[in-house]
């Protein structure tokens, strides 16, 4: 931790610009060595960066961050490059020759940054929790208008300041069972006040509805739409239809596609991810075919919603209903379809998109509302059985440690309880420079 590190934290060159950030102790000694003379904190000054008297490296515009009030809770420079590729390898490799003793300059204790390192440096300095991180990397990687709203308020603090605030009443709770045992031990008959089930209980209801809340992963990956029914039912030519693109390969012969082919769309700002699956038919004698039979089962069970193409009232429950291929001579249509749609024509398309559309805003987050990750989901409910088992509790001792496992998952939440390979799996979801 005590390495001064350093990394690209612009995209790819090459580019207009370029920003390269160094974090550590040692972060001002690497901007001087480059830039010279220290610039005014928080201002921005032009420089000419070499490696040594003769060798210019660039014209940089340069900043210097001291700490521990900056994004990483550590002294901090940024060098705004011109972002030619070359540029940024030759600032780089100066960057790491500072590692060696040079002309007049004492060898430094600096390296590549690890991807993430940066917010793994924020989070250990209490820059930000982690509750906070994980909007930072949702954030990233957002794509769609929905996710980015989500991962802002994510990121802002907002669910970190509510488990704070779920904390804070635990924790009086807690002080208030403390109390009454302390007491004890005298005459004076203490009791815990007239509400306090009733608070737990409320407590508890309000990390219900939380935990009934749309969770980030269906808006992180997009909402599971997965085409089914029989071969040459037209799944995948629909599948290419909802893409717009020849993704999937469809003919005449049954029994065409065999593995699972998925396809991330958004429409309109929603997220999905689109999925064509082998047609499901018993007893065929195609060993690969049987395989992506399979999969198209497991396919279904995974799914958020089933486009049931098949015949009528043979899907899954609470597929769609889907009357495809409604242009064919003499087809034979379903009695109640929810959709009556041509891939070939195009008929009935619109409607299903719209339709798609606005049952994904209902089984997603809605803007700006927060969104619970499977961590933080599980971790909810951790504290949630912690309340409900302390709510029907009267032996105080036992009472007491429900509500510690509830302060214990809160604290969790928030990383003020973390494992290595927690912050490993996380803070590895960012990318270099982040
Ligand atoms: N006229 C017409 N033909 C269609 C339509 N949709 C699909 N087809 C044709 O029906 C045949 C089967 O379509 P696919 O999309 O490959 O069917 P599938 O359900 O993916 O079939 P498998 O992959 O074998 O399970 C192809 O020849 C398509 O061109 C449609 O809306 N109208
Ligand atoms: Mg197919």
């Amino acid at each position: 931790m005590s390495e001064t590190i350093f990394a690209l934290s612009s995209g790819a060159p090459p580019a207009a610009l370029a920003v390269i950030r160094i974090s550590g102790k040692e972060a001002g000694k690497a901007l001087s060595a480059l830039a010279g003379a220290l610039p005014e904190p928080r201002r921005a000054s032009l420089r000419t960066l070499r490696v040594s008297r003769e060798t210019v490296l660039d014209q940089a515009l340069v900043l210097w961050f001291p700490g521990p009030a900056t994004a990483t809770g550590e002294d901090l420079a940024e060098l705004h490059l011109h972002g030619g590729r070359a540029v940024v390898r030759a600032v780089e490799a100066a960057l790491a020759g500072l590692e060696h003793a040079g002309e007049g300059q004492p060898a430094l204790s600096i390296r590549p940054a690890e991807p993430g390192e940066f917010t793994r440096r924020a989070f250990a300095n209490g820059r930000i929790d982690l509750a906070e991180a994980e909007g930072l990397a949702d954030l990233l990687s957002a794509e769609t208008e929905l996710q980015r709203r989500a991962a802002i308020a994510m990121a802002g603090g907002a669910l970190s300041q509510q488990v704070h605030a779920w904390r804070d009443r635990v924790l009086g709770a807690s002080a208030g069972v403390e109390a009454v045992l302390d007491f004890s031990d005298e005459d004076d008959v203490a009791a815990l006040p007239t509400s306090f089930y009733a608070d737990l209980a409320s407590l508890a209801e309000e990390l219900e509805t939380w935990l009934s809340r749309p969770r980030a992963e269906a808006l992180r990956e997009g909402l599971r739409i997965v085409l089914a029914g029989p071969p040459n039912a037209g799944k995948s030519t629909l599948f290419n239809a909802l893409v717009e693109d020849e993704a999937a390969i469809t003919a005449p012969l049954a029994g065409t596609t065999r593995d699972v082919l998925i396809r991330a769309v958004a429409l309109d700002g929603v997220p999905f991810a689109f999925i064509d699956t082998a047609g499901l038919r018993d007893g065929t004698d195609d060993a690969i075919e049987a395989i992506g039979v399979d999969r198209a089962r497991g396919e279904l069970e995974r799914a958020d919603l089933v486009l049931w193409l098949g015949p009528e009232g043979e899907g899954p429950e609470l597929a769609w209903e889907i009357d495809a291929q409604i242009d064919r001579e003499g087809h034979d249509a379903k009695a109640h379809a929810r959709h009556r749609i041509s891939a070939k024509t195009g008929e009935g398309l619109d409607d299903l998109r719209r339709d798609l559309v606005s049952h994904g805003r209902s089984c997603l987050p809605r803007p700006g509302e927060l969104a619970l990750n499977r961590r933080q989901g599980e971790l909810l409910s951790q504290a949630l059985t912690g309340l409900r088992g302390a709510g029907v509790q009267s032996d105080l001792l036992i009472l007491a440690e429900e509500l510690r496992t509830a302060r214990v998952a809160f604290d969790s939440l928030i990383g003020r309880a973390t494992t290595e390979d927690m912050l490993d799996a996380l803070f590895g979801r960012f990318c270099i420079g982040k």
